[in-house]
């Protein structure tokens, strides 16, 4: 191990220092030490969670090391940094990610072996940091991934819930919700930092006062003051020195606040506000569309974006420049219009607070924001009460409609004779009781809007945002998503990616485009059989993780046909649900019928006010009951729902896939990312032409993916035309038997009425065309069934799927947004 350069006296000698040294020996040694120190144990009468701490802290220790350096590195250079402002952030568990970004899997190991102890056992302990709902809050910490291993000077900025997305058990079939309790043992990641906070005010009214030298100024006489600490975690870049920061805040009263009260004697209502106060981090929000409109929901993304805009100006104000050049230090992008009253918090910041003049503060913000959406679906935009946002934030209301009004004033130059469209481009909706539309003021306030796939970045300049694209069409652009091949390759599958590496040397795993080194080898007999030993072994693991859970037992040798994604119409479980009735009632009158053995797993959760969802988790579950007790179905069709879906649960279920659905109503999905984690993780997708399924068919080719169904151009068409999913009931004899087995209580002990509403719906109304695109789909599914009977074929196709599948990178998403958006550069740090 080479000595290593000491670039300050502030940093802890020596690489053979327990605290720092990466040998197993030195490791060995820090775990013992944590374990008596921090966790008060010897070894002998140790927890598993003793272990699993003592553990983390000692690797936290060696990334402390290399975040100090980071810091001081970008202090130096002052390089333009990347603030990520995201209300949601699905990191997954950090033990594991952290010891394969310092390369230490191995001599931990090995220390951990010399003790008795089993690595994997101390990781499996971990609870992960539930803090977002799924795709984009999953997003986010891929994006936060990519930053630090492509060494680019990032700063994620989010909320430090306490309860995080809750937890799922499923009774009786159906999904139970129970609080997420992460917190209970300690995180020993994060470092609470008491020194940063700040004050964020709420409610209350202005006062516009001209002062001494006759400027117009606006006092905010707020009603409330919260505060907002900060909570930082490490963020190791892979193979490098770089560790960037995600900085969490957490809500606490304001003391002096408290002060007041406690003055008057009023002791008790002083703890009470205390209380309140921290309740704005309490919980995360589930995507309910039921509770839009929540006033906490408001305050947590205010005190979020506040807290972080505040933090910005003052490392801003430790430069040196003059604020106007705000900009140049900053690219901060809103990861939907969650954050979006950044954009008038920091209008608020520098002209109230910093006296720059309008102007000069517009241009500034302008600069220094843009704006990535993540859903079409009219329902899931972002649109707050006026009432309720003149409550929380007059002087933003305020600060809101001078943006409005010059924007407007300038649309009204551009098109004197059109007033509906100057109405249907105002921040402001005028529909009764009025609203503050938030992409809209995503679209003013920032430089770029981006797509997160092709085909939603154009539906988004047609439908949604078309307006806007017609005044601003250069602002559009496309970042299609990508994932992080560490934890989805590197950490949840590991044979494969020894196999990866032993074919293509390790560059692949930061520069995901050597996969397609692999293409040479898809037709190679030798490889192809040590390519499904590794899927096999996969697929035996998450058998063994579900028997020893729910007492499943399914068979390693059957196709794995999983669909694991929130529980939503638009994605359709429920199609792949009218294919395994199908499916049955087929082997139930032909129990001689060549079929190959299924095995189709479900995993997702549903949102808790989202009644249709939950009841197709019945639905999956009801089915699965039935299927697979019936002695007929016996090794030829399984069902399972894997309970409480998470990112850890998901590292099992990807590498594990033989098939992933990926079957979403063409137009709805805009991305989608666990479609390319299956496939990376050398799954074959069956899916539709929605979201970046239309960019993995295009990359892996035709002949590898199954594709059905309507496009998103033939579903509108299709809607337009009077779709009447009840003729196509009447017509097709095995949808109307799947059909009518749901609707006849054959899943629900002969109970007719149980998913009558789910019924109904098809054929009434079918918002999301699963009776249009059910026989495409159906017969998409017998393709697949005739292409896993040939394991040669099959095999081939798997493999080229992973060698294509190398744009997919979250290391190619941030590198474009770097170019094309943040016009930021990495800042190497020295080892
Ligand atoms: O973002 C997902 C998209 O559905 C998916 O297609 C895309 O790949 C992914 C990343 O771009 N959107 C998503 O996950 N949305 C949410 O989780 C979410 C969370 C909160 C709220 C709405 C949606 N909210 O209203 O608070």
């Amino acid at each position: 191990m080479p000595a290593r350069k000491q670039s300050s006296g502030t940093v802890p000698p020596g690489p053979e220092h327990t605290r720092t040294g990466l040998s197993a020996e030195t490791l060995r040694q820090a775990f013992l030490d944590n374990l008596f120190y921090i966790q008060g144990r010897f070894p002998e009468i140790a927890t598993d969670d003793d272990r699993y701490q003592a553990l983390s802290y000692t690797v936290r220790d060696r990334l402390l090391h290399r975040w100090v350096r980071t810091i001081q590195a970008y202090k130096e250079r002052d390089p333009r940094t990347v603030c990520y402002l995201s209300a949601e952030y699905l990191p997954g568990p950090h033990l594991a990610n952290n010891l394969l970004s310092l390369g230490i899997v191995d001599a931990t190991r090995e220390a951990l072996r010399g003790l008795g102890l089993d690595l994997d056992a101390i990781l499996d302990h971990e609870e992960e940091p539930g803090l977002g709902n799924g795709g984009l809050g999953r997003l986010a910490a891929c994006f936060m991934d990519s930053l630090a291993t492509l060494e680019i000077p990032a700063i994620g900025y989010g909320i430090r819930y306490e309860y995080g997305i809750f937890d799922q058990k499923i009774q009786d079939g159906w999904q139970v919700e129970t609080s997420d309790t992460w917190l209970h043992y300690g995180n020993p990641w994060e470092v609470r930092r008491p020194g940063i906070c700040y004050d964020v005010r709420i409610g209350g009214r202005t006062e516009h006062v001209t002062d001494e030298h006759g400027r117009l100024r606006v006092h905010w006489r707020h009603a409330d003051l919260f505060r907002g600490v900060a909570y930082d975690t490490p963020v190791a870049g892979y193979g490098v020195e770089t560790v960037n920061l995600l900085r969490l805040w957490r809500a606490e009263a304001a003391e002096d606040f408290d002060f007041t009260v406690f003055n008057q004697g009023d002791y008790v209502g002083a703890v009470m506000r205390k209380v309140r106060s921290e309740t704005i981090s309490k919980v995360l929000y589930p995507n309910d569309e039921a509770d839009s409109g929540k006033r906490l929901r408001l305050l947590q993304q205010y005190f979020f974006v506040s807290c972080s805009l505040q933090d910005m100006l003052r490392i801003f104000a430790t430069t040196g420049r003059p604020l106007a050049e705000f900009h140049a230090k900053f690219a901060a992008q809103l990861n939907d219009t969650h954050p979006t009253i950044a954009v008038a918090e920091l209008m608020r910041l520098l002209v109230d607070e910093h006296g720059l003049d309008w102007d000069e503060a517009w241009q500034a913000t302008r600069h220094t924001f843009a704006y990535t959406n993540h859903t079409l679906l009219p329902e899931a935009l972002e649109k707050w009460p006026l009432p309720l946002f003149a409550d929380v934030l007059p002087r933003h209301l305020e600060i809101v409609y001078e943006i409005n009004r010059r924007f407007l004033d300038d649309m009204r130059l551009r098109y004197p004779d059109d007033p509906a469209r100057i109405a249907r481009l105002s921040i402001i909706d005028e529909t009764p009781p009025k609203y503050v539309r938030m992409a809209h003021l995503a679209s003013v306030g920032g430089h770029a809007i981006n797509g997160v796939a092709a085909l939603h970045t154009r539906l988004l300049g047609t439908t949604v945002l078309k307006d806007f694209h017609d005044i601003w069409p250069d602002k559009f652009q496309n970042k299609t998503n990508g994932v992080t091949p560490r934890r989805f390759l590197m950490l949840a599958n590991p044979g494969l990616a020894d196999l990866l590496t032993e074919a293509l040397g390790d560059g692949w795993t930061r520069d995901l485009e050597r996969l397609r080194g692999l293409e040479g080898l898809a037709d190679d007999p030798a490889f192809q059989d040590r390519w499904r030993q590794a899927k096999l072994i996969r697929k035996a693991a998450l058998a063994e993780r579900l028997r020893a859970g729910q007492g499943n037992a399914i068979d390693p040798a059957s196709l794995f046909d999983i669909q694991a994604k929130r529980i939503h119409e638009y994605k359709r479980q429920h199609l792949n649900l009218l294919h395994v009735v199908t499916l049955y009632n087929r082997l139930k009158h032909a129990p001689d019928a060549d079929v190959p053995a299924r095995t189709v797993l479900f995993g997702g959760k549903a949102a808790p006010g989202y009644a249709m969802a939950k009841l197709i988790i019945k639905l999956i579950n009801a089915v699965a009951e039935v299927v697979n007790r019936d002695p007929d179905m016996r090794d030829r069709l399984k069902v399972v729902f894997v309970p409480d879906y998470n990112v850890k649960v998901a590292q099992s279920v990807y590498p594990a896939a033989d098939l992933s659905e990926q079957i979403s109503t063409a137009g709805m999905e805009a991305s989608g990312t666990g479609n390319m984690k299956f496939s990376l993780n050398g799954a074959l997708t069956i899916g539709t032409l929605d979201g970046a399924n239309v960019e993995i068919r295009e990359a892996v080719g035709p002949d590898n993916f199954f594709l059905f169904g309507l496009d998103a151009d033939e579903a509108v068409r299709t809607r337009a035309a009077g779709y009447r999913p009840y003729a196509l009931y009447e017509r097709d004899p095995e949808l109307r038997a799947a059909v009518d087995l749901i609707a006849g209580g054959h899943f629900a002990h002969g109970d007719a009425g149980l998913f009558r509403p789910l019924v109904d719906h098809l054929l009434g109304r079918d918002d999301y065309l699963l009776l249009a695109d059910y026989r495409a789909y159906v017969d998409c599914q017998d393709r697949v069934a005739d292409a896993w009977r040939d394991p040669a074929r099959w095999t081939r196709m798997a493999i080229l799927n992973v060698a294509r599948m190398g744009r997919f990178s979250s290391d190619r998403a941030i590198a474009e947004y770097c170019r094309d958006i943040w016009n930021v550069a990495p800042a190497r740090v020295d080892g």
